[in-house]
C-alpha cells in the first residue's frame, strides 16, 4: 500500500506572511501589523506591509502553482481584512480578493484550504481585550459565519486555527509573538478556554451553511522519536503529556479538549486552580465532531526509555544536520508523529505543514539550487509513506512554504519557499525543489 489514489499534494501560506497590502482596500490593522512596527520585535527590522506583495501578485502565484502541478493550496484569511474592526462592518474589497483568489485557484483546478486564524487578530480586538474578552468567541463565530457565507460554495475544507500552541506560547507567555505579552498561568488558561470555545462555535458554523463541509484543527507537533523498539511507550506517553515543558506547547492539551471533550488529567492536576469556570456545555461545545486533524511538523527529539520508565530525550550529535534556522533534521518525526496521533484519536491526518528554511540564494546561471530541501523533503516523504504503509490515515500533505516568506520573528532572514522570492524585485524563481516537488505530485511519491 503507498499513498492513497486522492491523495492531495499541496502548499500551504497564511496572510500576513505574504500578502502585504497591510493598509490597502480598507483593511483594517492586525495586531502583527502593529507588532512588526515596534523597533527591535523583528531580528531584521522587517515588517510584513508588502512581504511578497501577493494581494496584487496572486494571480501569478497560482498560475506557478498550476505549473507545478500542485493540487490544493492551504492558505489564510486575514481577518481584519475582511472585518477592519473584527467584528460589525464588513469590507466588501477584502471579500472580493479572496473571491477572486479562490476563483483563480478554481479554474486551475487547485483546491482551496481555509486557515481560519494564522495568528493575526484584529488589532480593535486586541484594543478590547483580545482572547481574554470572552465576547471573542462570538466575534470569531461572525467572522467564520461571513468567510462560510461568502466563500462556502466553493471552500470545503476549513481549518480553525493554526499552531495554538506557538501563538499562545510565543504572543501571550514568551512574548517573541504579537502581541508580546508574559501572562500568567491562569490569564494563559482563560486564553485557551476562549480559543477553544470560538474552535467549537466556528466549527457549528460551518457545519451550518457549508454543503459537505470538512473541518480540521491544526496543531504545532514535536514528535518524540524512540531510538528502539523498547522505547515506544516511553515516547507515546511523553509525547501526550504535557510533562515535557509548559502545558501550553503540549499537544494533547489542545487535542484532548477538542476530541475527547476532556482536557488532560496531567494539566488538570497540575493547574486545576488557575482554570477558568469549566462547563459541560463548553466542553460539548468544544469537541464538535470535526473531520480531520492537521499536523505542522517540522523536527523533534530522539528518545530513550530511562531507569524510571520514561522518555528521556537524546541530544542529536555534534554535527548532527540542520536546517538554516537551526532546527534538528529528524525525518523520522513524520512516521513517528503521524502513527502515535493516530492511533489515539483515529482521524484522517493531514501534515498542513512541512519544510525547511536554507540559505538559498540565486546562482550565476539563474537557477536557485537548493540540493538539501530536496534530501530533506525527500527523506521525510519516505517516513511519511512507512506510516501510510503501517496503517495510518493520511489524506494529505502541504509543503511550507509556496513561497519564501515573512518568517515571523525572523523576518526575511528565513527562506522556506519551493518558490524564491527576490524581494526588492518581487521576482519569483521556482527552486530545484519546486521542480522535484513537481514529480513527486506526478507519480503519486511512487518515484520516491
Ligand atoms: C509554523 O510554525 C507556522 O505555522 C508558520 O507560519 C511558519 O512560517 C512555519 O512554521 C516555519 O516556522 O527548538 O529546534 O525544537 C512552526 C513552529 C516549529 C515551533 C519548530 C517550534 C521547534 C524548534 N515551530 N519548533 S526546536
Amino acid at each position: 500500500m503507498s499513498f492513497r489514489k486522492d491523495f492531495i499534494w499541496g502548499a500551504a501560506t497564511a496572510a500576513y506572511q505574504i500578502e502585504g497590502a497591510f493598509d490597502e482596500d480598507g483593511k483594517g490593522r492586525s495586531i502583527w501589523d502593529e507588532f512588526t512596527h515596534i523597533e527591535g520585535k523583528i531580528s531584521d527590522n522587517s515588517t510584513g506591509d508588502i512581504a511578497c506583495d501577493h494581494y496584487h501578485r496572486y494571480k501569478e502565484d497560482v498560475r506557478l502553482m498550476a505549473e507545478l502541478g500542485i493540487k490544493a493550496y492551504r492558505f489564510s484569511i486575514s481577518w481584519s481584512r475582511i472585518l477592519p474592526n473584527g467584528t460589525g462592518e464588513v469590507n466588501q474589497k477584502g471579500i472580493d480578493f479572496y473571491n477572486d483568489l479562490i476563483n483563480e485557484l478554481l479554474k486551475y483546478g487547485i483546491e482551496p484550504y481555509v486557515t481560519l486564524y494564522h495568528w493575526d487578530l484584529p488589532y480593535a480586538l486586541h484594543l478590547k481585550g483580545g482572547w481574554l474578552n470572552d465576547d471573542i468567541t462570538d466575534c470569531f463565530e461572525q467572522y467564520t459565519t461571513i468567510v462560510a457565507e461568502n466563500f462556502g460554495d466553493r471552500v470545503k475544507n476549513f481549518i480553525t486555527f493554526n499552531e495554538p500552541q506557538v501563538f499562545t506560547g510565543c504572543g501571550y507567555f514568551e512574548g517573541c509573538h504579537a502581541p508580546g505579552y508574559k501572562l500568567a498561568d491562569k490569564e494563559l488558561l482563560h486564553i485557551c478556554h476562549n480559543i477553544l470555545k470560538a474552535h467549537g462555535k466556528a466549527v457549528r458554523a460551518l457545519r451550518r451553511i457549508v454543503s459537505d463541509v470538512k473541518i480540521g484543527f491544526t496543531s504545532a507537533s514535536s514528535p518524540l522519536v524512540p531510538v528502539s523498539d523498547n522505547d515506544v511507550d516511553a515516547a507515546r506517553n511523553a509525547f501526550f503529556s504535557s510533562g515535557k515543558g509548559h502545558f501550553i506547547f503540549s499537544e494533547a492539551f489542545w487535542h484532548d479538549a477538542v476530541i475527547f471533550g476532556k482536557y488532560p488529567d496531567d494539566v488538570l492536576n497540575a493547574y486545576g486552580d488557575d482554570f477558568p469556570k469549566i462547563t459541560e456545555k463548553d466542553m460539548q461545545l468544544i469537541s464538535e465532531p470535526i473531520d480531520f486533524i492537521g499536523l505542522n511538523i517540522y523536527t523533534g527529539s530522539y528518545v530513550k526509555t530511562n531507569k524510571d520508565g520514561f522518555a528521556e530525550r537524546i541530544r542529536c550529535s555534534p554535527g548532527h544536520p540542520r536546517t538554516a534556522i537551526g532546527w534538528d533534521i529528524i525525518p523520522e518525526t513524520l512516521y513517528w508523529g503521524t502513527k502515535f496521533y493516530y492511533d489515539r484519536y483515529r482521524l484522517p491526518i493531514y501534515i498542513t505543514e512541512n519544510g525547511m528554511s536554507a540559505h538559498d540564494c540565486i546562482s550565476l546561471d539563474g537557477k536557485v539550487h537548493d540540493p538539501n530541501r530536496i534530501d530533506y523533503l525527500d527523506r521525510y516523504l519516505l517516513e511519511l509513506k512507512k506510516s501510510v504503509e503501517d496503517g495510518a490515515d493520511i489524506a494529505g500533505y502541504f509543503q511550507w512554504s509556496l513561497l519564501d516568506n515573512f518568517e515571523w520573528a525572523k523576518g526575511y532572514s528565513e527562506r522556506f519557499g519551493m518558490i524564491y522570492v527576490d524581494y526588492p524585485t518581487q521576482n519569483r524563481i521556482v527552486k530545484d525543489s519546486g521542480y522535484w516537488y513537481k514529480t513527486v505530485i506526478e507519480n503519486n511519491g511512487e518515484n520516491l
